[in-house]
């Protein structure tokens, strides 16, 4: 990490590069970071004069994948501001939910978003980011500083609704370096990009870690298994969750076989294939062994804190079911019920890449760090002989894992409560070969309602992928003696009922 105490934001690192090297290779063609930039302070500089200085202050992007993407979140970073990344995925009311939590100021788009975007301005300015134009109006000198938020995520928790995670210019800039030098990123990199935009591991991990070592990124309108497999071929590196591999494979099985030949050549090319987000299952680290030549470099990792632990670079010292050890510059502890230092406990973490803390959540922010500057990530740890750390899970039962997207069974319960005919609810998470956990809700009905319906009314609230795959309906649900719902218990009873 030779400069990661120089260079304190993403865009000095950016600016470094040849300007002339391809940055973004999108559905229009390739762009050069010399192009991106350009794009970006032009952004830039049409929000200053919309809204005066930004000091910090919350900018929404709304924008597919590609080039115009960077352009709005390197000018919101430019302009001094902090990007807040609004996914189509997201209905109307989440959207908005986060703009006002926020407190968003204004919103960069892309015209396929834009009248979606009208739903969610509310007096806000919304800024077509391909429809500003003038080489003279461009920004000349950034306002974005080391200590400054420049990202901000939301992510669920144990309490409701989503929590804003800020990220300093300084975390993003440590963690670029950290990555960039553990998995040697470099110019001659091409990274193939089809994770969304919202999340860290999409956002960060992949895409400012490739743009910040100066390789291009490889980006998709979306996920499609059998593009992801062609595109391959033009990529150095990969990174998924385990659900994109589960669902390379179902393609990759249906595909004849000449494409098969032609898919596992692409990936035995690959330089690295990485895997995070969730437990990649031994199984499906295999399958990728057998036709890629070796298991992908499976890392953990969170929003509050970037990559913590990562397998290493060389195939032959990976292990699978297993997610390595902390990066140089990242401190890992494993920490017991009674705070001590203990072989199998939370694990917490401690580095220059970790937030700074959740947006007006000072209570939840105090709670998330223990002194010293450690955060609790909740997720329960053992190590192996060799050194080595294995996740056991999660040690709040209301956080829940499906395809990679962390969700909170508190925030889906409560939107299942507001229908009229839901007396009691509770949202568990079964496994599930393709999903890791499949969400489940349990429903005690006061008035006929079916499975579809209660589906249909949760997508109304929440983003598609949040919302129930099944839906059982039962007499009552068990209840411990102070009249607490037994998770594992209806987990069980689950199990062995016909679903809806
Ligand atoms: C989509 N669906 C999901 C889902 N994704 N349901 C549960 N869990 C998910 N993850 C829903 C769709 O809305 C649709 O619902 C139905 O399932 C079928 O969808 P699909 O077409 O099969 O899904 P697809 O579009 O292929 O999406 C699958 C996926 C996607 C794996 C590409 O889930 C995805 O992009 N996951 C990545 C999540 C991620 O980036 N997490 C990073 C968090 S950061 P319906 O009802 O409309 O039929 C982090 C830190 C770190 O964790 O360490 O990295
Ligand atoms: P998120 O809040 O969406 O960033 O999700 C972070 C959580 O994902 C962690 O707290 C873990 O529970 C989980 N996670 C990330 N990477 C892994 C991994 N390799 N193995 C198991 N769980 C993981």
């Amino acid at each position: 990490m030779v400069d990661s105490l120089l260079v304190t934001t993403l865009l000095e690192r950016l600016a470094s590069h040849d300007q002339t090297s391809p940055a973004v290779y999108d559905e229009a063609g390739v762009a050069t970071f010399g192009d991106i930039d350009t794009g970006a302070r032009r952004v830039a500089a049409a929000l200053l004069a919309e809204l005066g200085a930004l000091e910090g202050k919350r900018v929404g992007v709304f924008a597919s994948p590609g080039r115009h993407f960077l352009h709005a979140v390197l000018g919101v970073l430019h302009a001094g501001g902090c990007v807040l990344v609004l996914s189509p995925l997201h209905p109307e009311a989440e959207s908005r939910y986060f703009c006002d939590d926020a407190d968003v100021a204004a919103i960069v788009v892309t015209p396929d978003l834009a009248a979606r975007a009208e739903g969610l301005s509310a007096g806000r300015a919304v800024l077509d980011v391909t429809a500003l134009t003038g080489a003279g109006e461009q920004l000349e000198v950034s306002r974005a500083r080391g200590e400054d938020d420049a990202i901000m995520l939301y992510t669920s928790g144990t309490t409701g609704k989503p929590k804003g995670a800020l990220l300093p210019h300084a975390s993003l800039a440590a963690q670029t370096a950290i990555l960039r030098d553990l998995w040697a990123f470099g110019p001659h990199d091409v990274l193939l990009h089809a994770l969304p935009l919202h999340h860290m591991h999409g956002l960060c991990i992949a895409l400012f870690t490739a743009l910040g070592a100066g390789a291009a990124a490889r980006m998709m309108p979306a996920w499609d298994a059998l593009r992801v497999w062609e595109s391959m071929r033009d990529a150095t590196v990969f990174m998924a969750v385990p659900t994109m591999y589960a669902k390379l494979f179902q393609a990759f099985d249906a595909a004849a076989p000449d494409a098969r030949a032609r898919f596992a050549a692409h990936a035995r090319a690959l330089r690295l294939a990485a895997s995070g987000s969730a437990a990649l299952p031994v199984s499906l680290a295999e399958r990728w062994r057998a036709v890629a030549g070796c298991i992908p470099l499976e890392r953990f990792g969170m929003t509050e804190i970037g990559v913590g632990l990562s397998n290493p670079l060389d195939p032959r010292e990976r292990r699978a079911g297993c997610v390595g050890l902390p990066p140089p510059s990242v401190e890992a502890r494993i920490v017991g019920d009674s705070g001590e230092d203990a072989p199998t406990g939370e694990l917490w973490i401690r580095g220059p890449s970790v937030f700074r803390g959740y947006h007006r959540r000072e209570e939840a922010t105090r709670e998330a760090f223990a002194a010293g500057g450690w955060f609790k990530t909740g997720d329960t740890v053992t190590r192996e002989e060799d050194g080595a750390y294995r996740i056991l899970g999660r040690t709040s039962v209301d956080i829940l894992k499906s395809g990679g997207y962390k969700l909170s069974a508190l925030e889906i319960e409560e939107a299942l409560r507001d229908h009229p005919a839901v007396g009691e609810v509770a949202v568990i998470g079964l496994p599930d070969e393709t999903w890791g956990e499949r969400v489940v809700a349990c429903v005690v009905r006061r008035a006929e309602v079916t499975g579809p319906e209660l589906r249909a009314f949760a997508k109304e609230r929440l983003a598609a992928y949040k919302c129930p795959k099944q839906v059982v309906f039962l007499d009552d649900l068990p209840k411990n003696a102070m009249g607490k719902v037994q998770k594992p218990a209806l987990a069980r009873l689950v199990a062995g009922v016909a679903s809806d």
